[in-house]
């Protein structure tokens, strides 16, 4: 299919490859080959849009990214010089690529800012954050947004009316010595990924934020983070256990109403087709949209699978372009209309 949107793609600054080696020898077979496709943000790229039928990529910048600096002046400035740098970048090719916001997690008020400045400025389309924000003197704390405290936050990104993606980041602290060091190969995409997302995005519905914001757009990947395996499960928990025992004092609505209303999953690095059918009946294929995870995973495997997939073409285009399209308020791309 011609014209596909992906939206979980990730670049690095270029200074930072030495380190982007290091990190990448945890995930990739071929770190020279990765730094190389994470530093690129048009040739490469730009080849590997064309020939795997890719219109138009929203760039985010790498995890763990700004959310692993818990120094809070020192992330805010490199949130910023990343956004600065992406900007101008993806401005050459405004019908081939567009950007999500990178933020410092660690002041609700100067993240919101940061964030009004991309939007308005510079015309990115929402933000990307990788889990929770590390903080602290040591980097031990871990800020997680689905407080009260973050209000004034969602409140500017309903207001800028941009969708926020929740992205995974690599456990560290006490948690990483205590669940995952003696378990070292299950830390990223085999387990501990979904885990943080998924305890992340279900302590947003479960805390309110989505009662107190109902307009608020949030995007998971990987097919939902596992969550929509557990829907049924979830649901039966809070409607006939939790919410008698407390949880309908701040979350009015069923999980599957925010599913339908809130949140919205995407395919990047999950080229399954049992799981996208799995999905597209639990969350429909209204609420999901093409990703590949780009350099994680090749645009060939998430490519290739996507366009030979067995749905119909009718949600082959939904979840392909149409969906991300409308979400984003895209004005137009290559092959948008093919
Ligand atoms: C990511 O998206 O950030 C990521 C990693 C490591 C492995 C896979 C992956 O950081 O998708």
């Amino acid at each position: 299919m011609l014209g596909k949107v992906a939206l979980e793609e990730a670049f690095n600054l270029p200074r930072f490859a030495e380190k982007q080696k290091w990190w990448a020898s945890m995930f990739a077979l071929d770190p020279e080959k990765h730094v190389r496709e994470m530093g690129d943000i048009s040739d490469i790229r730009i080849q590997y849009m064309d020939k795997y039928g890719v219109g138009y990529q929203i760039l985010s910048y790498s995890a763990p990214g700004v959310q692993d600096i818990f120094d809070r002046k020192e992330a805010e400035a490199l949130a910023t010089e990343i956004n600065d740098y992406i900007a101008p970048a993806v401005k050459k090719h405004p019908d081939r690529l567009g950007a999500f916001a990178t933020l410092s997690m660690h002041d609700p008020k100067q993240a919101a800012e940061e964030l009004r400045r991309c939007v308005t400025q510079y015309g990115f389309l929402g933000a990307l954050v990788n889990d929770t924000q590390r903080a602290g003197t040591d980097g031990e704390d871990m800020i997680f947004y689905d407080n009260a405290e973050w209000d004034v936050f969602w409140e500017t990104v309903t207001e800028l009316d941009v969708p926020f993606y929740l992205h995974p980041r690599n456990p560290t602290g006490i948690i990483h010595e205590k669940l995952w060091a003696k378990r070292k190969w299950l830390i990223g995409p085999p387990l501990s990924f979904a885990q943080g997302v998924s305890l992340h995005l279900l302590g947003m519905v479960t805390n309110g934020v989505f009662d107190r914001h109902p307009k608020l757009q949030v995007i998971i990947g990987h097919l939902g983070e596992h969550i929509p395996f557990d829907l049924w499960r979830i649901n039966h928990w809070f409607e006939d256990i939790k919410k008698p025992l407390g949880l309908k004092e701040t979350c009015k609505k069923t999980i599957r109403e925010y599913f339908a209303q809130n949140i919205w999953i995407t395919t990047s690095g999950h080229f399954s087709t049992p799981t996208l059918h799995f999905c597209m009946t639990e969350v429909s294929a209204d609420r999901i949209l093409f990703s590949i995870d780009y350099p994680f995973e090749t645009f060939q495997d998430g490519c290739e699978w996507y366009d030979n997939a067995e749905i119909s073409e009718v949600d082959r285009r939904k979840i392909g372009k149409d969906n991300a399209r409308k979400l984003f308020k895209l004005a137009g791309f290559k092959d948008c209309d093919a």
